[in-house]
């Protein structure tokens, strides 16, 4: 099955604003960040011991997401500005790339007698995502100089790691390379390349030079303690491990490798079924940036790096183009309406890197104080961090959000997302329209499939379907409801049916007893209490019969909500006894989760108690 691009796809509604605020401020503001830290000028590698700004190990990788990033907003909105900058770069990168092929700019400046010692210092990683970055400015603009230059690395690491195997380790201590690697067997045909790939993930968990090069973690931090196919849950590194997933599972769709697809959704199941928030935020521990044990997901003091969302996004769309089941679009969806999308600001301008349930102020402030970095402690977003892999990633990740909406055999058309949209490839249009995530319903226009068939992701959220003002009477497949093409031109007016709902979670998992989320379609909401007169959101107890009052609120692109609640009264006691406790009704205001901490400092909270009845 193939996976059709962004470059066949317009966006426009709710993603249309995200992607233009993406354009217009994430992609500034980025660049600027990069400028003053001295992130793009390391690239001329002329930094000595002494001076301001040392390159640090993947300031490489951060430029990489930024240079993709806008090259997939010059392919819908050329921009010579934006190419000057990219231009800029990669003539910096091609006059300091050495003559045998190697670049990196932290080893090229810092120490170069060093280069492949350190497994864990991530020239692999950063040498993917710069071949991701040449691949996107190659398609978007047919300009191949950095494209060879990628092309002359990778040859390099191809002698280095598979024909000589001289380097100190042998597969990547910070996996991305692999599925870069694919995708540039995607772009130039060239089969080795592919082959590459499959040599690092068939090496990871075999290989004894690994298995001596321990980082501070141990082995099963970077997914290294045994061969992929034994790996049966996801952890260690969880952006590492997710990216990890992403090649298996690029090799498993090129070669059909069977066995490499069921370890990719063995390790799938485990993470929606026992490591992922109901944001679809991933590794949940600080500690080693990690998945934890299953039903291990703590709300205030979850990691969930936005990088990890997003890399599961990006695991699940592929898997959803090997085998059609909704399991994969769905948590896709999840994690990008919610965690991804929290990452950054409404305004486009600021990034969350831990993107957590629960922030309670006076136990933040404890925590800062005698415990934790103060990065993993935001109560508001900020423009670059000191480990900066978030923003570059987010504007890289919205400006090609079309990627995620069709895949296609020889019969059959998938469509995975919902997205007001105009799209076009093989001799086929298809139109969506539609409010979502606002609204439930979308009218999607097909034509050039007459004879074949429409397989529409249900999603799991919803308890009823229609199409074309008729109750849903279709074959229905692992969630997909599979439509036969007759006309021409045919319409496909489907309604999901979209309403605000309370979500319990498992038991196992602790801390959430006897609570609910709101959630209303792919959207899970959260109560500020900056937005409710500043009470304490674990003294409120949501009504479980819930009639939740909808109001569209610009700012968010969606509805909040307004929802009755009873709050806990105010008692000038420490302690007293439970027949005393006594609550007041109180209306509270929820907002998407992702719309959160972009009106001041604040507590906020996804999970409520709810009442009895
Ligand atoms: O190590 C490179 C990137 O920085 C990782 O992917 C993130 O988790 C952060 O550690
Ligand atoms: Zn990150």
């Amino acid at each position: 099955m193939k996976n059709i691009s962004f470059g066949n796809v317009k966006i426009d509604g709710f993603w249309g604003r995200r992607t233009e605020i993406n354009r217009t401020a994430t992609l500034d503001t980025v660049y600027n960040r990069f400028k003053d830290t001295g992130r793009f000028d390391a690239v001329a590698c002329n930094w000595r011991e002494g001076m301001p700004n040392k390159p640090h190990i993947f300031w490489d990788s951060d430029i990489a997401k930024w240079i993709e990033a806008a090259a997939y907003s010059i392919r819908y909105t050329p921009d010579s500005e934006l190419e000057r900058k990219i231009d800029e770069t990669v003539d910096l990168i091609a006059a300091n790339q050495t003559e045998d092929g190697y670049f990196n700019s932290y080893y090229l400046s810092v120490e170069p007698e060093n280069r492949f010692t350190q497994r864990d210092n991530h020239e692999l990683y950063c040498a993917g995502h710069l071949t991701e970055a040449a691949i996107a400015y190659y398609e978007a603009t047919g300009k191949d100089k950095f494209l060879k230059v990628m092309c002359k690395y990778i040859d390099l690491i191809e002698r280095i790691f598979k024909d000589e195997d001289s380097a100190a380790f042998c597969t990547p201590g910070h996996e991305e390379i692999e599925l870069a690697l694919v995708r540039l067997y995607d772009c130039t045909g060239e089969k080795r390349y592919l082959e590459l790939s499959r040599h690092f993930i068939e090496q990871r968990g075999r290989c004894e030079k690994d298995l001596n090069c321990r980082n501070w973690c141990g082995s099963d931090y970077d997914q290294s303690e045994v061969p992929v196919r034994e790996q049966k849950d996801a952890h260690g590194h969880s952006v590492r491990a997710a990216y990890l997933y992403c090649g298996m599972a690029d090799i498993a769709a090129r070669t059909g490798d069977k066995s490499l697809f069921d370890a990719c959704d063995t390790i799938f199941d485990n993470i929606i079924n026992k490591r992922m928030y109901i944001t679809g935020g991933i590794g949940s521990s600080s500690h080693g940036e990690a998945f934890a044990d299953d039903y291990v997901l703590p709300n205030d003091v979850a990691y969930s790096e936005t990088c990890a969302s997003i890399a599961l996004a990006l695991f699940a769309r592929r898997m959803s183009a090997i085998c059609p089941d909704s399991k994969y679009a769905d948590a896709a969806e999840r994690a990008i309406y919610n965690s991804v999308l929290a990452g950054v600001s409404l305004d486009g301008h600021a990034f969350f890197y831990v993107n957590p349930l629960e922030i309670n102020i006076d136990r933040h402030n404890v925590r800062k104080k005698f415990y934790e970095s103060r990065e993993n402690l935001l109560t508001e977003r900020i423009e670059v961090f000191g480990c900066s892999c978030c923003p570059p990633n987010l504007a890289r990740f919205v400006s090609s959000i079309g990627d995620f909406l069709y895949t296609i055999d020889e019969n059959t058309l998938y469509i995975h997302h919902y997205m007001e949209s105009e799209a076009e490839f093989e001799g086929i249009k298809v139109l969506q329209q539609t409010r979502y995530p606002c609204e439930g319903g979308v009218r999607i226009t097909v034509s050039g499939m007459k004879g074949k068939t429409v397989a529409v992701r249900i999603p799991g959220w919803t308890k009823y379907v229609s199409l074309n003002g008729e109750k849903l009477d279709a074959r229905v497949e692992k969630g997909y409801a599979y439509i036969d093409i007759t006309k021409d031109e045919q319409l496909l007016d489907f309604w999901f049916e979209m309403k605000a709902r309370l979500v319990a979670s498992n038991p196992l998992i602790d801390g959430n007893e006897g609570r609910a989320a709101l959630c209303r379609g792919p959207v899970v909401y959260c109560a500020e209490s900056v937005l409710n007169d500043n009470i304490k959101l674990n003294n409120v107890i949501l009504d479980r019969n819930l009639s939740a009052g909808l109001i569209f609120n610009e700012e968010v692109g969606t509805y909040e909500a307004k929802v009755k609640g009873f709050v806990d009264k105010p008692c000038d006691e420490l302690y007293f006894d439970l027949d005393c406790a006594e609550t007041e009704e109180k209306e509270i205001r929820m907002l998407p989760y992702y719309g959160y901490a972009n009106h001041g400092e604040s507590d906020m909270l996804v999970w409520f108690r709810v009442t009895d009845k």
